[in-house]
């Protein structure tokens, strides 16, 4: 809901209400889409905003949303939920109407349990601590998933774990104490990156390894010997343990596990050698490729 051009002043948020029908009636085609093809998920991001003081009623528009998202949550067939998404800026530059975890999780109250927060990782103002929000969302049951990357700036959509793996670390480590890494967690787990100087599929087992080595570290996280330094107050000790955990390498362990599973220990090496890429640039000649190198 973001390409057309008559979704220059936003789409469920515009104030014609002809185009907030259309972009509705895309919204509920996306719900029929998700039951058809046994998703369990529609997740949704809005590029609705605006870039100047006065262009539009920021309430008129917050009330255009909720109208919007609670016909589309109606339709939503049994076993499947929603997710907002949220980001502070950008295409809008004065007001987002999802700008934060709060509006997103405002609008989640308001529909029902089956409607949850999606955190996109480069979403946030610079400095902002993630894993807080994460931590909040878990203990109200309302994270409904990540879009994994990383950025430097802004929206980069780099490999995640490329700028800050010890963030990611942070975030995974609230994840696993809150136990939302097994499965049945109701926590979606996704990558929204995009490759454009790297080779993608590598891209993509990469970013899987850098999630994979975060969670094994969170995993080695003494929390028994976290609760008593933070019970006793030792705070150099409390936060020794999670820089311990932090420190090591588990790649090793990682390598043995997948061999344990039948897999190649190094995804990358495999996937090198699989002959994978030769194969499908061969089978897939023609038409257009996206970004540099197809
Ligand atoms: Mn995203």
């Amino acid at each position: 809901v973001f390409q057309e051009d008559e979704y220059r002043l936003g789409s469920v948020c515009n104030p014609d209400p002809q185009v907030r029908r259309r972009a509705t009636e895309h919204l509920l085609e996306c719900v029929e889409i998700a039951a058809a093809t046994g998703s369990p998920t529609v997740s949704l991001w809005f590029a609705d905003g605006t870039n100047y003081p006065g262009q539009d009623d920021i309430t008129a528009r917050q009330q255009r949303l909720a109208e919007a998202l609670s016909e589309v949550y109606a339709a939503l067939p049994e076993g499947i939920g929603m997710l907002l998404e949220y980001k502070l800026f950008e295409p809008g530059f004065y007001t987002m109407d999802v700008p934060d975890w709060g509006t997103s999780l405002v609008h989640c109250l308001a529909l029902g349990d089956k409607a949850n927060v999606l955190v996109d990782t480069g979403h946030h103002a610079p400095g902002t601590n993630i894993e807080f929000i994460v931590a909040s969302l878990l203990r109200l049951g309302r994270l409904g998933g990540f879009h994994f990357n990383s950025r430097f700036y802004a929206d980069d959509d780099l490999l995640v774990g490329a700028a800050d793996p010890y963030q990611l670390f942070r975030i995974m480590n609230e994840i696993v104490a809150a136990g939302a890494h097994l499965p049945g967690s109701g926590v979606a787990f996704m990558l929204d990156q995009c490759h454009n100087v790297e080779e993608k599929v590598p891209a993509e087992l990469r970013s899987v390894m850098n999630v994979q080595e975060a969670t094994a570290k969170a995993l080695l996280v003494d929390r028994e010997a976290l609760r008593s330094a933070q019970a006793e107050g030792d705070v150099m000790a409390a936060n020794a343990v999670l820089v311990d955990a932090f420190s090591s390498d588990v790649r090793p362990l990682l390598a043995e596990l997948r061999q344990e599973m039948g897999l190649g220990p190094d995804p990358l090496s495999a996937y090198a050698s699989s002959g994978y890429a030769e194969r499908a640039r061969a089978e897939r000649a023609g038409g257009a490729g996206q970004g540099w190198g197809g």
